[in-house]
């Protein structure tokens, strides 16, 4: 009776003209989707420390990656996040000279500098009290890529403005506020 060589999806696109197999693609891709609450769920885990991965870092990520803006990654699109955490756990890994999992205002100041960045040591405090989210005067793992998003976003703002690339802008009231709307 059948004739499908034991292989349901060829004929189901054969019959269909195609539109069946590819409504079943649509289907498996819909399947795959994976909402934000399971990222921060496999985040947690990547982790190893048993401490809540901070939220606001996987939304930071997700919204790099959610190219339909759902909230959410697909498959695909999965496999860049897990790269990009993967990426940032052997950066973090290489500059947490001490190996106690945490980064410390030095290491943090290390990290930056190999970055290209140049601040102060009185900047690198404000950035650990900033994004010290546990409390610890160092930086954990979700919250070290939180503190390098965000110092990018911001950096690459500014530089927008600062046509000669010299440090220093001056922008009107209205400008502040693109800049602003640009980053929250
Ligand atoms: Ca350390
Ligand atoms: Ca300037």
């Amino acid at each position: 009776k059948s004739d499908n060589n034991g292989s349901p999806y060829a004929t189901l696109g054969e019959k269909s003209g195609g539109k069946g197999l590819y409504k079943c693609q649509k289907c498996a891709e819909r399947a795959v989707y994976i909402k934000s609450n399971v990222i921060l769920y496999i985040c947690f885990f990547s982790t190893g420390t048993w401490t809540p991965f901070n939220p606001v870092t996987v939304r930071s990520i997700i919204s790099m990656f959610d190219r339909e803006n759902k909230g959410g990654v697909n498959f695909n699109e999965f496999a860049g996040v897990w790269k990009y955490i993967t990426d940032w756990q052997n950066i973090f890994r290489t500059y947490d000279r001490d190996n106690s999992g945490f980064i410390d205002k030095n290491e943090l100041k290390q990290a930056l500098t190999g970055f290209g960045y140049r601040l102060s040591d009185q900047f690198y405090m404000t950035l650990i009290e900033k994004f010290d989210r546990q409390r610890k005067g160092q930086v954990a793992f979700d919250d070290f890529i939180q503190c390098c998003i965000v110092l990018q976003r911001l950096t690459d703002v500014f530089r927008r403005y600062d046509t000669d690339q010299d440090g220093w802008i001056q922008v009107s009231y209205e400008q502040y506020l693109s800049m602003v709307f640009n980053i929250v």
